[in-house]
């Protein structure tokens, strides 16, 4: 199974974000492949082929971390691109200021996956979502500066394994386990 962990975004955040990506489309155009409504979280890690029988090892983990774990506020104030904005090849929404919840998070997912066997990653992870992918990498920082930013902040208040199947026409994605964080109820 191709998994991953990341951070569900609630129906009317992406709702707002695919209203974005409408925009961005008008100019953006062509050789774009756009995240559809559905599909929009935030990564926290991709840990791509996992044999079933490990699942139950990640749940454990997933589980004693979301318990120690706070909530992750998130402001989503800002669109950008990686590498960058005049090279894009991914953009995204997300925000310039610090988030210490989702940093601390990733980080002790990190530790955990390191001790279950997984190759530590060599870079931190970005908070952000992507809206889409370009297949070739172009200029598209007057797109993105010519949009307004989504402006909203939300509260993310649990963990979720998911499950992605790649299919033609994009990836389908199944949460297979949500754990709450801080201990509280999750969704
Ligand atoms: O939400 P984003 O776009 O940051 O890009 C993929 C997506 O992250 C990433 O995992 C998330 C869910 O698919 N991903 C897919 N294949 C990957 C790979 N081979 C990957 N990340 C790293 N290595």
């Amino acid at each position: 199974m191709r998994l991953f962990f990341c951070l569900e975004l609630p129906e009317d955040v992406r709702a707002k974000l695919a209203g974005v990506s409408a925009r961005l489309a008008t100019r953006l155009g062509t050789g774009v492949r756009w995240v559809v409504q559905e599909n929009l979280h935030v990564t926290l890690r991709f840990l791509g082929e996992v044999a079933p029988e490990h699942q139950d090892a990640l749940a454990e983990a997933a589980t004693r971390i979301a318990e120690s774990e706070a909530r992750v506020r998130l402001a989503l104030d800002r669109l950008g691109a990686f590498p960058t904005p005049r090279r894009a090849r991914v953009v995204w929404a997300g925000s310039e200021a610090p988030c210490p919840a989702f940093k601390s998070l990733a980080g002790a997912l990190e530790d955990a996956l390191t001790a279950l066997g997984f190759e530590r990653e060599a870079r931190a992870p970005v908070p952000h979502v992507t809206l889409a992918r370009l297949r070739i990498p172009r200029d598209a920082a007057a797109a993105l500066s010519s949009v307004r930013p989504p402006a909203m902040t939300v509260e993310l208040a649990s963990l979720t394994l998911m499950r992605s199947e790649l299919d033609p026409q994009g990836p389908r994605y199944t949460p297979l386990e949500r754990f709450a964080l801080g201990g509280e109820d999750g969704v």
